[in-house]
C-alpha cells in the first residue's frame, strides 16, 4: 500500500500525497471532522495482513518498541489510532494500554513518572502544535529528568486541498504552524522529526524510541501528519526493538582512573543521578565501600543515589570538601560546581558518566582531568573489583578516612536530631521540618504498614521549592527509586507522581509539594486521572501561603530596597487561595487541612490509611515558613 510521497522533510506544505488507492476522493474544503473513505475502514482484507492505516502502523510500532502505555491528551488526528486500538481490542490483538487524559501536562508527566521507574520508552500522543505547546513544559521536564518517550502530534500536509481524505478545516484555519511542530520542539527534545510518509512511519517511531532510550535518555518528538495516519497500510509484523547494547570502558582506562582514585588521601564521590542507571545505586555502594570514599549527594540530586543511612553518606554539601579533597569523583554529576568556575583548590577530577556532556545543557563546566565514559554501573563495578584485588594501596588510607567520615556523620546526625527537636518545640505553629519528620515516622510505623505482603517501600516525588532540602534531609531514604525531584517548570508534580504510581502500584507514592506549585498543576485533570486509573496518591502540601522563593530572591538582589522597607513584595502573595484540601471533595477523595502541630500526626495517619485503602488523600499543612 505504500505510495510515493515526494514531500521533503521540513517545513513546506509540498505537493499532496498521491492518490490513495481504493479511496474515493472527498470534498477537499469540508470543515467537519476528517472523513475516511470506505476502503480505509478497519479489517478490510488485502492480500497480506489486514488493510489498516497509518494509525495502526503507529500502534504496531509503539508495541514493538516495548511501550506498555500510550498516554494521550486527545486531538482530531488520533482517530486512526483509536480505530486501530478498537480493532485490536475487538480482535484480541496485542496493543499498548491506552490512557485518555484531560491535560497535556498530565499525559507527559505520567509518561515521565512511568519511564523514571521502568526506564522504558512510552508513547505520548498530543494534539497538533497547540497540544504540544501545552505539553512542552512537561516534555522539557522529561528531557531534564532523562525520561525516555516518543511524543507525537500532527500537522496537515494537504490542508484539505488534496485528493485524499479531508483532514478538516481546523488544520487550515487554526492549527498549522510554520515550520511544523517538529521545528519548535527541536530545542527541548533529544531528536525531532517528521514522519512524512506511510512508508517511513514505522521506522520513524522505532528510530525515535531507540534514540529516546540511549544515554542520556529523554523524549523525542515525531510529527506524523494526519494524512499519513489516514493512508492505507497493510499490516505486517514489526520487528521488536532490541535492548540497547552496553558501552564499557577499556581496562587500561579503568586502570588509569583506579590508580588516581586509590592513590588519593582524601577523595570524595559526588553524584546527582547515578540512581537513574539500572543497578547504579548498588554499584555506587559497592564502589564507595570498596575504597571507603564518602559520597556527597548534593541538593541538585534528582533521584535516590546512595542510602542516606549508609555510613559513607556525607550529606548534601560539597563545599566543605572542595578545597580539602585531593580527588573528586563525579559520578553522573552534570553540574557539580557553582558558580561553574568555582575550582577545587587541588583536587584531580575523575568523571564517570556515559555521556558527561549533556547536549541539552547550555553551559556546563566539569573541570575534568580524566573521563570514564563506559556504562556507569559496569564502570563502578570494575573499579570496586579492582580495589578488592588490590588491598595494599588502600590499607594505609582506609582507617583515617573511616574515622573522619564517622565524625562527620555523627555531627550531622546530631544536627538533624536537634533541628527536629527544635521544630517540635513550638506548640502553636508547624515548622516544615516537623512535617517531614512526622511523615517519615508515619510511613515507617509498623502499625501503618499494609496488612499483608511485603513491607511498604514508599516513593517520594518532590515538587517543593524552599522546602526541598527539608524533604531530602528528613524524608529521603535510599532504597532504589524511592525519591524523585520533579525537573523543569512547576505544575507537573501530581502527574509525575501518578506515572510513578502506575509503574509501582505496590508502593505508596507520596507527593510533597508547595502551595504555589500545587496551584500550577492541572489539579482537576490530575485528580481525575488518579481516580479513573486507580492511582491513589498521598499529597502533602507545604503551605506557607506564598511563593516564598520569590520573596527570598527579591531580598537577595535588593536587601535594602523599597520592597524591604515598605513590605510591598510583589510576586509573592497567595493569601487568597481557596482551601486546597477541598479539591479532594468532588472526587470523593480524602482531604484535610492542618494548622496545629498536635493535629499533624493524626492527620497523616488518617491520610495514609485512606491511601492504603485506595483513595487519594490531600493533606494541606499550614507551615510557619
Ligand atoms: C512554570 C513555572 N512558572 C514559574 C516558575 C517560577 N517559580 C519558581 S518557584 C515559584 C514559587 C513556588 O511557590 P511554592 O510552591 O509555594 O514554594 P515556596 O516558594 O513557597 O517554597 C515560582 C513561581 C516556575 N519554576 N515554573
Ligand atoms: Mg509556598
Amino acid at each position: 500500500m505504500n505510495h510515493p510521497n515526494p514531500r521533503s522533510f521540513g517545513a513546506g506544505p509540498g505537493p499532496a500525497p498521491g492518490p490513495v488507492s481504493g479511496t474515493a476522493p472527498v470534498p477537499s474544503h469540508a470543515q467537519g471532522p476528517a472523513t475516511q473513505g470506505s476502503a480505509q475502514g478497519p479489517g478490510a482484507q488485502g492480500s497480506g495482513g489486514a488493510r489498516t492505516d497509518g494509525g495502526d502502523a503507529v500502534v504496531g510500532a509503539l508495541q514493538a518498541a516495548g511501550a506498555d502505555y500510550i498516554f494521550s491528551s486527545p486531538g482530531s488526528e488520533w482517530a486512526p489510532v483509536w480505530e486501530s486500538l478498537a480493532r485490536r481490542h475487538r480482535d484480541g490483538l496485542p496493543a499498548p494500554r491506552y490512557l485518555d487524559l484531560w491535560h497535556e501536562t498530565v499525559a507527559v508527566g505520567m509518561a515521565t513518572g512511568y519511564a523514571l521507574v521502568t526506564r522504558r520508552p512510552q508513547g505520548v500522543l498530543l494534539h497538533a502544535g497547540p497540544g504540544l505547546l501545552q505539553g512542552s513544559m512537561a516534555v522539557h521536564g522529561a528531557l531534564l529528568a532523562g525520561a525516555p518517550m516518543v511524543v507525537a502530534s500532527s500537522e496537515s500536509s494537504t490542508y484539505g486541498d488534496g485528493p485524499g481524505p479531508d483532514p478538516g478545516g481546523q488544520w487550515y484555519r487554526n492549527l498549522s504552524v510554520v515550520g511544523g511542530p517538529h521545528g519548535f520542539a527541536a530545542p527541548w527534545v533529544k531528536w525531532a522529526n517528521e514522519a512524512g510518509s506511510i512508508s517511513t512511519v514505522v521506522n520513524m517511531v522505532t528510530r525515535g524510541a531507540e534514540i529516546a532510550c540511549r544515554a542520556p535518555a529523554g523524549p523525542v518528538y515525531l510529527n506524523i501528519p494526519l494524512e499519513v495516519l489516514l493512508t492505507p497500510w497493510t499490516e505486517h509484523p514489526i520487528k521488536p526493538v532490541a535492548q540497547p547494547g552496553s558501552t564499557v570502558s577499556a581496562p587500561s582506562e579503568i586502570e588509569a582512573a583506579y590508580a588516581v582514585i586509590a592513590g588519593a588521601t582524601n577523595p570524595v564521590i559526588v553524584t546527582e543521578s547515578v540512581g537513574r542507571e539500572p543497578g547504579g545505586l548498588a554499584a555506587l555502594v559497592e564502589f564507595a565501600d570498596a575504597l571507603q570514599i564518602p559520597v556527597v549527594e548534593p541538593n541538585s540530586a534528582v533521584c535516590t543515589n546512595f542510602p542516606r543511612n549508609h555510613p559513607l553518606h556525607a550529606g548534601g554539601d560539597l563545599e566543605p570538601f572542595l578545597d580539602t579533597a585531593d580527588v573528586i569523583v563525579l559520578v553522573n554529576c552534570r553540574a557539580p560546581f557553582y558558580p561553574p568556575s568555582r575550582r577545587p583548590a587541588r583536587a584531580r577530577i575523575v568523571v564517570i558518566d556515559e555521556v558527561p556532556h549533556r547536549p541539552h545543557i547550555a553551559y556546563q563546566v566539569l573541570q575534568a582531568d580524566l573521563y570514564l565514559e563506559g556504562g556507569v554501573t559496569a564502570t563502578l563495578r570494575a573499579l570496586a573489583q579492582r580495589a578488592r584485588t588490590d588491598g595494599v594501596g588502600l590499607s594505609r588510607f582506609a582507617q583515617p578516612r573511616r574515622e573522619a567520615q564517622a565524625a562527620r556523620r555523627s555531627a550531622d546526625h546530631q544536627a538533624l536530631v536537634e533541628s527536629e527537636q527544635k521544630a517540635a518545640a513550638n506548640p502553636n505553629t508547624i515548622d516544615p521540618v516537623l512535617v517531614a519528620a512526622r511523615l517519615r515516622d508515619v510511613l515507617a510505623d509498623p502499625a501503618f504498614q499494609p496488612a499483608q505482603g511485603t513491607p511498604d517501600d514508599p516513593v517520594i516525588v518532590d515538587e517543593t521549592i524552599t522546602h526541598s532540602r527539608v524533604v531530602t534531609r528528613h524524608l529521603m531514604r535510599g532504597t532504589p527509586d524511592s525519591y524523585y525531584y520533579v525537573q523543569g517548570g512547576l505544575g507537573q508534580g501530581i502527574a509525575v507522581a501518578l506515572g510513578v504510581k502506575l509503574a509501582a502500584r505496590h508502593r505508596t507514592v507520596v507527593l510533597t509539594i508547595g502551595d504555589g506549585a500545587f496551584l500550577y498543576n492541572p489539579v482537576i485533570p490530575s485528580l481525575q486521572a488518579a481516580k479513573a486509573h486507580d492511582l491513589p496518591l498521598l499529597i502533602i502540601i507545604f503551605n506557607n501561603n506564598k511563593y516564598l522563593s520569590m520573596k527570598m530572591n527579591h531580598l537577595r538582589f535588593y536587601p535594602q530596597g523599597a520592597a524591604a522597607q515598605t513590605g510591598e513584595f510583589l510576586g509573592v502573595d497567595l493569601s487568597d487561595q481557596p482551601d486546597l484540601a477541598r479539591f479532594a471533595e468532588p472526587f470523593g477523595m480524602h482531604g484535610e487541612t492542618v494548622d496545629r502541630p498536635d493535629g499533624l500526626r493524626p492527620a497523616l495517619e488518617r491520610a495514609l490509611t485512606a491511601v492504603r485503602s485506595g483513595t487519594t488523600a490531600i493533606v494541606n499543612v499550614r507551615v510557619s515558613r
